[in-house]
């Protein structure tokens, strides 16, 4: 009996594994050197004018590469955006370009940089996944699928 129950117990653990493996799993897109993984956003309150969408790019090219643009069916604008710390304050600026050097990567996530998605059409809703189409100075762009998770509790994004 024992070992039955063992057994059950390390069948519980191995389920619980395979769901936290395939809550991570996120879709990946290339574009020439340029690897994009972690696409998501987080869902957006009814009304809500905006939201921030958060990926990473890997560059493994030997030439920097730069993202310029972006922009969403979902979204009026889609703008690049900094959050930083200013006198104390969380305070959001838009900057015109994101490089992402040869060899490295950049994470836009919480915090940091994001894309902002401008005068939604629609709610983002969880489990939704919202096309969004990166543009890279001289490389071309690309479709991505941004996958809408649940509103953090903790998350720092709160727009007009
Ligand atoms: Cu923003």
């Amino acid at each position: 009996m024992r070992g039955m129950k063992r057994q059950i117990g390390i069948a519980i653990a191995f389920a619980a594994c395979f769901v936290a493996a395939s809550d991570v799993a996120a879709d990946e897109y290339r574009l020439q050197s340029l690897h994009i993984e972690h696409a998501f956003a987080r869902a957006t309150p009814p009304g809500a004018k905006s939201g921030g969408a958060y990926l990473t790019i890997e560059n493994s090219g030997t030439a920097a590469a730069t993202l310029v643009s972006a922009s969403s069916p979902v979204a009026a604008s889609v703008e690049l955006h900094q959050m930083a710390m200013d006198g104390g304050l969380m305070t959001m600026r838009s900057v015109p370009a994101l490089d992402i050097p040869p060899g490295g990567r950049v994470e836009l996530r919480p915090g940091g940089y994001h894309l902002m998605l401008l005068d939604l059409k629609q709610p983002l809703k969880v489990g939704d996944k919202v096309p969004v189409t990166l543009t890279f100075r001289n490389l071309g762009s690309v479709d991505i699928g941004v996958e809408v998770e649940p509103m953090g509790a903790s998350s720092p994004m709160t727009h007009k």
